[in-house]
């Protein structure tokens, strides 16, 4: 017990015991009568010296009270007589302070801690000295169970974890400076893995141009940039390098923006090629085997989403994508496409059957491309000499309920039943099947067109039962990837995927190749779709070339141009969204749906792309609600301004001309506020540097 109120107490006891004994002499006096005591002690006197006793006790009941009120109010109380002399030493040596307050969170007492440290914080409201405390008392209110939650602050350079303890009204600061300087400079010694790749490297060297004077320049700069932040830079391949370096190099190399991208760019642009480089990080984890695979995987996002751009990958949490901006240059070439369709017709001709599959909300671009994927498929293995097994025609996955309406109109007007049955197979069909008879077995390939994120594709589950994925598109890849894929052909500067098909079938090494003009229409029609009748800035001389090629093999125009023709209530809706237009900078427009209006994905992109026919437009936004509570972003662009890079900062995806995001649960006002901080905050950068396709 505290010695002070101890020895209140035993004055207490001492007192009692005079009152007893003086009240038994004075009772034991008067009942012998001794000395004649009774001729004296009257009744009244009697009364009055027993009234004046409880007085005394009350006074004395008042003054104690009082006392240990004002005890508990002065610090003199040492912790060696709170809790003796061995925890005092126990409390020093860990760094541990303790502070006691009243209910209104004044300090009532603190423990020695404080006293060394100068803080004198007695009678100060502990909340007002440090107002992130409020935070804890908060925590502690709201969670019954307090046991776990603690924040730390820090008094004058010293770091202290705090822990509130509701039940004694007791506050425990543990002093953790010197543990937190260990922790930090971990964290800064933390192992990063890097990699650089020069983007158009085998471009250059196909020409026969390794000895390129633009590569020294490029080497050199590397070396140069890297040596100056101390970052290890080794090169492993002639278009290669490993990076090895901390956090804090790495953080160093953050904040100056990867400036070594746009300073290769700039060295080279006079030059007779211009190089572009991409980078990937790895980190926040310590195992080095792990860091490697993750790096290899983010340059092999960079290289896949078009080069130029830095992607910094976290173990455990989303990769970031800095740069990207730049209008890139067309990879293809005849000699190229003919060499990725040689790599797809031989896997093809390894495959027992070929199913395709595309995007969920299948549009005239995925159907088109599925049924050129199809054609072809089928030729190779027709044309494939002594194959062991009855090849099974290829089968598109596809789904009416899953299938936007002007491509389900289209398709129930082209072909018959038994022909719509021969072509498609529906996921349930595919579920149906078993056994021996089943289309997906070991040695199916399945080719994914037009979409390489698992979670939009059609039957996501059909890409668990298959070993064996091919990916076609012409959407830059995001973070979510097909894994288990043999082979991508992504090409991001295609306008579409029925651009893509097109030339693969044509330059590929299929002579009398023939495709069906129904499919032909279709693919025509697709390209009419994600062209918006070749007005995009994705629309190139390929683009056109694809057409022709089409048109030779029977597409027709006029059909095509028939499958994307609006109703009257969907050309109403567009010219009502249409009038909302407003600027939001220069050359970027917003337009948005009514409240009550509930509208189809392809009614948003559309006003999108009648946005882009006004001259002076570089950018259109569209929002609009596509469920109760789902409010979908179309987003289009002539290049200039790149909109994946702006909707990907909200969610979305896409295309540098064209992107999507979908909300879920948010309001179109909401929406439409996050939209305009996003492009404020990110315009600049997504302006397109160069801008011209090249
Ligand atoms: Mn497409």
């Amino acid at each position: 017990m505290i010695k002070a109120i101890k020895k209140l107490r035993n004055r207490a006891i001492i007192l009692a015991i005079l009152e007893i004994l003086l009240l038994l002499f004075v009772n034991l006096a008067y009942a012998i009568n001794i000395f004649n005591i009774g001729d004296f002690f009257t009744p009244l006197i009697v009364f009055i010296f027993s009234g004046s006793l409880v007085l005394v006790n009350v006074i004395a009941f008042v003054l104690i009270t009082l006392s240990i009120g004002s005890i508990r109010k002065k610090n003199t109380f040492e912790l060696v007589s709170v809790l003796g002399g061995d925890v005092k030493e126990a409390y020093n040596f860990g760094m541990l302070g303790l502070v006691v307050v009243d209910e209104h969170f004044n300090v009532t007492w603190a423990s020695e801690l404080f006293k060394e440290r100068r803080l004198n914080i007695i009678d100060q409201n502990i909340l007002t000295w440090r107002s992130e405390l409020q935070r804890l008392v908060e925590l502690s209110e709201a969670i019954a169970d307090n046991i776990d939650d603690t924040i730390k602050i820090e008094i004058e350079l010293r770091t202290y974890e705090v822990k509130y303890l509701t039940k004694g009204d007791i506050f425990l600061f543990k002093d953790v400076t010197e543990f937190e300087s260990i922790f930090n400079d971990n964290q800064k010694n933390a192992p990063v893995l890097g990699m650089v790749m020069i983007d158009n490297f085998v471009d250059i060297v196909v020409k026969g141009e390794n000895s390129n004077p633009v590569f020294s320049t490029v080497h050199g700069l590397i070396a140069d940039y890297f040596s100056s932040f101390g970052v290890l830079a080794r090169q492993f391949r002639e278009d290669a390098y490993m990076l090895i370096l901390n956090r804090e190099r790495f953080e160093m190399l953050y904040k100056d923006k990867f400036s070594l991208l746009q300073k290769i760019k700039d060295r080279t642009a006079n030059m007779n090629y211009q190089i572009s480089l991409s980078m990937a990080f790895a980190h926040k984890f310590f195992d080095v085997v792990k860091l490697n695979e993750l790096v290899l995987n983010a340059i092999d996002t960079a290289m896949a989403r078009g080069g130029d751009q830095v992607v910094i990958a976290r173990h455990g949490e989303e990769s970031e994508f800095i740069g990207g901006a730049t209008s890139q240059a067309e990879k293809r070439n005849k000699t190229a496409i003919r060499l990725y369709a040689d790599t797809i017709f031989r896997h093809i001709r390894e495959a027992k059957n070929v199913l395709i599959m595309t995007h969920t909300d299948t549009d005239l671009d995925a159907l088109g491309a599925s049924l050129g994927i199809k054609a072809m498929a089928d030729f190779v293995k027709k044309s494939q000499k002594g194959t062991k097994y009855q090849y099974q025609p290829a089968r598109i996955v596809y789904s009416p309920n899953l299938t936007e309406s002007k491509t389900r109109i289209a398709v129930n007007r082209m072909f018959t039943k038994q022909e719509i049955s021969e072509i498609f197979i529906t996921p349930e069909e595919l579920d149906d099947q078993k056994g021996s008879n089943s289309l997906v077995n070991s040695g199916t390939l399945l080719i994914v067109g037009d979409v390489s994120r698992p979670t939009m594709t059609l039957y996501p589950r059909l890409l668990e039962r298959v070993d064996r994925v091919m990916i076609i598109d012409h959407h830059r890849r995001t973070d979510e990837f097909i894994d288990q894929r043999l082979y991508d052909y992504i090409e991001t500067s295609a306008s579409s995927t029925c651009e893509i098909v097109t030339e693969l079938l044509h330059y590929g090494n299929t002579p009398n190749f023939v495709l069906p003009n129904k499919y032909a229409t279709f693919m025509l029609a697709g390209i009419y779709l994600d062209t918006n009748y070749f007005r995009t800035k994705t629309t190139g001389s390929r683009t056109f070339l694809a057409s022709m090629i089409l048109e030779e093999w029977g597409a027709d125009v006029m059909t095509a141009d028939d499958f994307l023709k609006d109703n009257v209530e969907e050309y109403t809706l567009i010219t009502k969204i249409m009038n909302s237009m407003k600027t939001l900078s220069v050359g970027i427009v917003f337009l948005k749906a009514e409240e009550s209006d509930i509208l189809t994905p392809e009614t948003l992109s559309k006003v999108a792309n009648q946005s882009m026919r006004i001259k002076g437009i570089q950018a259109a936004f569209v929002i609009g609600y596509t469920a109760p509570k789902q409010v979908k972003v179309s987003a289009r662009s002539d290049g200039e301004v790149n909109v994946q890079f702006l909707l990907e900062k909200i969610g979305g995806g896409g295309h540098q001309a064209s992107a999507a995001a979908l909300f879920n649960g948010r309001t179109l006002a909401e929406v439409e506020e996050l939209i305009e901080v996003k492009i404020n905050e990110n315009l600049s950068e997504a302006r397109v540097v160069g801008g011209k396709k090249v």
